[in-house]
């Protein structure tokens, strides 16, 4: 069903067809645990059956019983110029015919190297990994090995891969299933990383006197996206820079998520924090399996074969993966993008926003950039506390009736929202008539 048809729809949406991908889900989940390849995609805290995509384009995707959706999530965070950007697929058919991987130097990997190095001032060597998880965990053994100090500092809610030193506490995908910590991290792994709240410097502090010349460096999301939408009160980041030097301790910005999409030189550069190091993922690959850290060239120089820091990986640089995240980085370059996401981010939060205040709804939120998000309870919404105390029941509702309406949320109230230089004027207008009629449906 068109969702331009549904715009005038009465308030019930007519139900949605899944058949098919209710076959193929209950298929995969004799075949894959939870019938999926990472958690979040099993829709377990919004209920119902995910719906299994057929193919993605541009600001849309579609589900294998045809239906088509406006896609906030944006495989989460890579499709920033749209899925399958003609520019994007016509790169990688090029890189295509001269192999998939090769497992030695080239010259792609040169490429993207100076795109992001040229991007982020503080990054001065970089190391291409797999994912976000390999880049953070490694960023971590880099921490150890040039401090030779074992602690670390994490913030509540915030998610840095599933490596087992950063399951203490962690956000996305461990809070949606409620999962504060999980089994299988030894005890003495989790005894290594602190928490504290996110935007609570004098937690830090704390935790700095109380561990003195143990912490090796502290790991933020500048701007939270796991937790679901959390941004940093003025002073917070300037406060744990300040303190991390006070201390000859490092600082990690994980911009996994925020790195070019809060702006083309990521959050450090929207709020003129240098960190000592940066991992990077998702927009970087284009669509790929792509990680990365980078910073100092000091620091950097400990890393394998050029230092003593071991840290390796079979598909890593591969030249399919490089080719679209050098095209994705030369399309955010162009003069405007950050603009017009911006402008496109800012009128849909307002709009939902509105929509939710004139029901009388609890509602708070935000966006910077491409990157929004909003929960159901009075603001504002500084820490992970606060976030779980939001109503996550009526999001799961809100969820499935924007589903019904043809928009596609991220499945859990601790997660962001994306959208990309594809998202329409129109998109966003339908889209926030959606969460009006959807407000209306679940009252
Ligand atoms: P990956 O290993 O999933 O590529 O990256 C881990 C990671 C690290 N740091 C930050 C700030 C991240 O947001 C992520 C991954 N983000 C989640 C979305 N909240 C990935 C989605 C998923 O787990 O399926």
């Amino acid at each position: 069903m068109q969702l331009a048809a549904l715009t005038s729809a009465p308030v019930s949406a007519p139900a949605l067809n899944t058949t098919r991908s209710q076959e193929l889900f209950a298929a995969a989940q004799t075949l894959m645990p939870g019938g999926v390849s990472s958690p979040v995609r099993a829709f377990k805290s919004v209920g119902g059956n995910p719906v299994v995509f057929d193919r993605v384009k541009g600001a849309y995707a579609w589900d294998v019983d045809g239906n088509r959706y406006i896609d906030y999530i944006g495989s989460w965070g890579p499709a920033i110029c749209g899925h399958a950007h003609p520019e994007v697929i016509a790169a990688l058919h090029e890189t295509l015919d001269k192999g998939t991987s090769f497992g030695a130097p080239c010259a792609l990997e040169n490429r993207l190297a100076e795109l992001v190095i040229e991007a982020v001032p503080s990054v001065e060597m970089v190391r291409f990994v797999n994912s976000g998880t390999e880049a953070c965990m490694s960023v971590l053994r880099l921490m150890r090995a040039f401090t030779g100090r074992e602690k670390i500092i994490k913030f509540e809610g915030c998610y840095h891969g599933h490596a087992d030193m950063f399951l203490v506490k962690a956000g996305s995908g461990v809070a949606t299933l409620g999962l504060p910590d999980s089994p299988g991290v030894p005890r003495t792994t989790a005894a290594s990383t602190l928490t504290a709240p996110y935007n609570d410097l004098e937690a830090v502090k704390t935790l700095f006197a109380e561990n003195p010349g143990e912490i090796a460096g502290v790991i933020l999301e500048p701007v939270v996206g796991n937790a679901g939408f959390i941004q940093p009160v003025p002073g917070f980041l300037e406060g744990i820079r300040e303190l991390t030097k006070e201390h000859d301790a490092l600082l990690v910005f994980d911009e996994v998520m925020t790195g070019f999409r809060i702006s083309y030189g990521g959050a450090q550069a929207r709020f003129g924090i240098t960190p000592d190091l940066t991992t990077m993922g998702k927009v970087i690959g284009g669509g790929l399996p792509v990680g990365a850290y980078g910073g100092r060239a000091d620091i950097m120089g400990m890393v394998a074969p050029a230092g003593p820091m071991y840290q390796a990986g079979t598909l890593s640089g591969n030249p399919l993966a490089m080719t679209a995240g050098i095209k994705t980085l030369e399309l955010l370059r162009q003069p405007g993008s950050y603009e017009r996401l911006e402008a496109i981010t800012q009128r849909l939060i307002e709009g939902i926003l509105k929509a939710g205040k004139d029901a009388g709804l609890p509602i708070t939120g935000g966006s910077i950039s491409a990157m929004f998000g909003f929960f159901l309870c009075e603001g504002p919404v500084q820490n992970f506390e606060k976030a779980k105390a939001a109503d996550t029941a009526r999001f799961g509702q809100l969820h499935r009736a924007m589903l019904e309406r043809g928009v596609y949320l991220a499945p859990s109230a601790f997660e962001a929202g994306f959208t990309s230089l594809a998202h329409s004027d129109d998109d966003i207008d339908a889209t926030i008539a959606a969460f009006r009629e959807s407000i209306a449906a679940v009252a």
